[in-house]
């Protein structure tokens, strides 16, 4: 799967990535260079292999891309990137939001395309004209002519950013989106922390408060969840394996479906037990879930 960030030079590119899949905090990316020509950055998300190819946005850059169709070539999701703090450079986003399209399509590309309507926040920035910015954007002409679906966007709200994020990598997988949802509802009855992620360590869904890395797993327990599914793969060679460690503050719990999915549950000191038929009645939504993602990608 092949997704294209376009837009230009300073609009946000690299912020979006880095701050969802690249797992990075807002405060960190502040001082990100200009990206040189393009970069692809590949991920494995659910057992799909995703590569994000972000276009450097300079305009000496900007002729190579449309000159060079084979960049641009099988890009499954187009993301165009509006920055809100900039409307004096709309004009010029929409003229080279236009031309790439046509490249895409001149090819025989038919990619899901998107707009993000970028640094929908007051950080460095008057807060009165955002929403002038916004209704600004939506009217540009080559909005309005291909009317692609949008998210309203910042890296500063990295959570909801995230979520755009998982929204987009599985909206091809009608079945893997119902799980997701079911997961939350489940999650939202049970006192347990809990987090849904993949082996690799994209957080699908969680509930702890305040919890915020974007897709990427906290690092620690990113780790844990490698080592874990290390012995279940060398030792028990099983495709799914259960963990559990206590300590005098936490019980943890791990489970690891089908290769691909994990769900670790944590409980504080203090806090009382999720009923066992409620813990349960989760675990057997994932086995389904990982099931699903096994056949997604068989599928791709
Ligand atoms: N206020 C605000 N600034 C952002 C946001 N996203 C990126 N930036 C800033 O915009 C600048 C350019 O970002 P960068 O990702 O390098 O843009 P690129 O050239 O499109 O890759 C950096 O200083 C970022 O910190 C956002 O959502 N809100
Ligand atoms: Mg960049």
């Amino acid at each position: 799967m092949k997704i294209s960030l376009v837009g230009l030079s300073g609009c946000g590119k690299t912020s979006i990535y880095s701050t969802t899949l690249g797992g990075m905090a807002p405060m960190e990316v502040k001082d990100l260079g200009p990206t040189v020509m393009y970069e692809v950055k590949s991920h494995n998300y659910l057992g799909l292999q995703i590569s994000l190819w972000d276009f450097g946005g300079q305009e000496k850059y900007r002729q190579s891309y449309l000159e060079t169709p084979k960049l641009l070539a099988n890009t499954t999701i187009l993301i165009f990137v509006l920055d809100l703090h900039h409307p004096e450079d709309y004009k010029k986003a929409n003229n080279y939001f236009s031309e790439v399209f046509s490249a895409i399509k001149e090819g025989g590309g038919e990619p899901q395309t998107i707009i993000f309507y970028h640094k929908y926040d007051a950080e460095d920035y008057p807060e009165e004209k955002l929403e002038e910015n916004l209704a600004k954007g939506k009217e540009l002409p080559f909005i309005q002519e291909i009317n692609p679906s949008s998210y309203i966007t910042s890296i500063f709200r990295q959570e909801e950013l995230s979520e755009i994020f998982r929204e987009i990598l599985i909206s091809d997988f009608e079945k893997l989106k119902e799980s997701v949802e079911n997961a939350q509802n489940h999650l939202m009855k049970l006192n347990s922390k809990i987090i849904v992620s993949d082996v690799n360590g994209n957080v699908i869904t969680h509930s702890i408060k305040g919890f915020s890395t974007g897709i990427q797993l906290r690092e620690d327990l990113r780790d844990y969840i490698l080592s874990c599914n290390v012995l279940r793969e060398n030792f028990l060679t099983a495709e799914s394996a259960s963990f559990s460690a206590l300590s005098e503050k936490k019980k943890l719990q791990l489970h690891i479906f089908s290769y691909v999915l994990s769900v670790l549950i944590m409980v504080d000191e203090g806090v009382a037990a999720d009923p066992p038929d409620a813990i349960e009645a989760l675990l057997n939504e994932m086995k389904i879930f990982a099931e699903l993602i096994v056949e997604a990608s068989e599928e791709e």
